[in-house]
């Protein structure tokens, strides 16, 4: 029988010999922004973040989610952590164009044909390569995570071919690209920022928005939206981004922990989002959204469609972004 005293003595040995392993790291809150709700696999990726910072940090550096835009839109934050007042935001790479033009890349539309592609893309050097472009910014990208194929939902029609978007009023995000797409398809496109999408829908300001399954059914969009095409227009990533004001004040090690947990977090959400991804379909369709696939024989006629958004962003977005990912598309497709 183990003594009392013997089992209080062992575990204030073991404390102050742990006590040291925390030394390095400072008690940091990090307030981390996006606008998705936290039932979307963002918040899969959040939680396994907190689980390595806790753990690794003997509960120290912790971060404190706001979710569904509650603390401002994807731009307000990035500008946020260019100026040093915000630590973390998960944003769509889309509307930071206005701030780093090269992330236009992955706004071409029909770029990925699908997921490992796209993670082929943004995990080898063409994902170094914007890093670079993003830290010249103010903003170090910790991971890439999931946004997902984007498909069309609206209130008017199915969308099964080109004419068919023909006047449809189609929120668009704050990017020139998405602009552009929508427009040469014949929608009338307008740039919004994701917190007003779902109010715009309900009060009819809008027909229609565009994104992945998985966010369509987080944020309910199903209860204002009655047709949902399934287009796979684009591809979107998220960029897990910490200022890098903030960054710059980390020490390496809590810098190392931050990129271990962005990482693993990136495994989680991504396979999260990628299961979620059909079930959501499943699940939109049950709630009596009027679901139609697109034949790839009218993929084509849109990607035919949207050709000049190419010709006309290409150099804006500027040659050396667009061959990064052409080049790393090449490879991955054994070409
Ligand atoms: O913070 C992430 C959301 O804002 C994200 O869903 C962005 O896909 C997006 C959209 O349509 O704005």
């Amino acid at each position: 029988m183990i003594q009392r005293r013997t089992l209080v003595a062992f575990a204030a040995t073991a404390l102050l010999a742990a006590a040291p392993a925390f030394a390095q790291f400072a008690d940091r809150t990090i307030k981390f922004t996006n606008g998705v709700n936290e039932d979307h696999p963002v918040g899969v990726g959040v939680k396994k973040m907190q689980e390595i910072l806790a753990a690794k940090t003997g509960g120290k550096m912790k971060i404190n989610a706001f979710w569904g835009g509650s603390a401002g839109n994807d731009l307000q934050a990035t500008q946020a952590l260019r100026a040093g007042t915000q630590e973390m935001v998960c944003t769509s790479s889309s509307p930071l164009v206005g701030i780093v033009k090269e992330l236009g890349v992955f706004d071409l539309p029909f770029l990925f044909a699908n997921e490992k592609e796209a993670d082929a893309v943004l995990d080898g050097p063409a994902g170094v390569y914007f890093n670079k472009k993003l830290e010249e910014a103010g903003l170090v990208n910790l991971a890439y995570w999931e946004n997902g194929f984007r498909n069309l939902t609206n209130s008017k029609r199915p969308v099964a071919k080109v004419e068919d978007f023909e006047g449809v009023k189609v929120r668009v995000m704050q990017n020139n690209i998405f602009l552009d797409t929508f427009k040469t398809l014949g929608t009338n496109a307008v740039p919004m920022a994701f917190p007003e999408v779902f109010t715009a829908l309900e009060t009819k300001t809008i027909d229609g928005q565009e994104n992945p399954f998985v966010t369509i059914e987080t944020s309910k969009f199903n209860e204002v939206q009655k047709y949902l095409s399934v287009t796979r227009h684009a591809y979107t990533p998220f960029l897990v981004l910490y200022s890098k004001k903030l960054w710059d004040q980390l020490s390496p090690q809590e810098q190392s922990v931050l990129r271990e947990a962005a990482i693993e977090g990136q495994k989680v959400q991504r396979i999260a989002n990628r299961q979620l991804n059909e079930k959501s379909l499943a699940s939109l369709k049950a709630k009596g959204m009027v679901v139609n696939d697109v034949t790839p024989a009218e993929q084509a006629r849109m990607f035919a469609k949207v050709q000049p958004v190419y010709a006309k962003n290409v150099p804006t977005i500027g040659a050396d972004a667009v061959n990064q990912v052409l080049d790393a598309l090449k490879k991955a497709r054994g070409k």
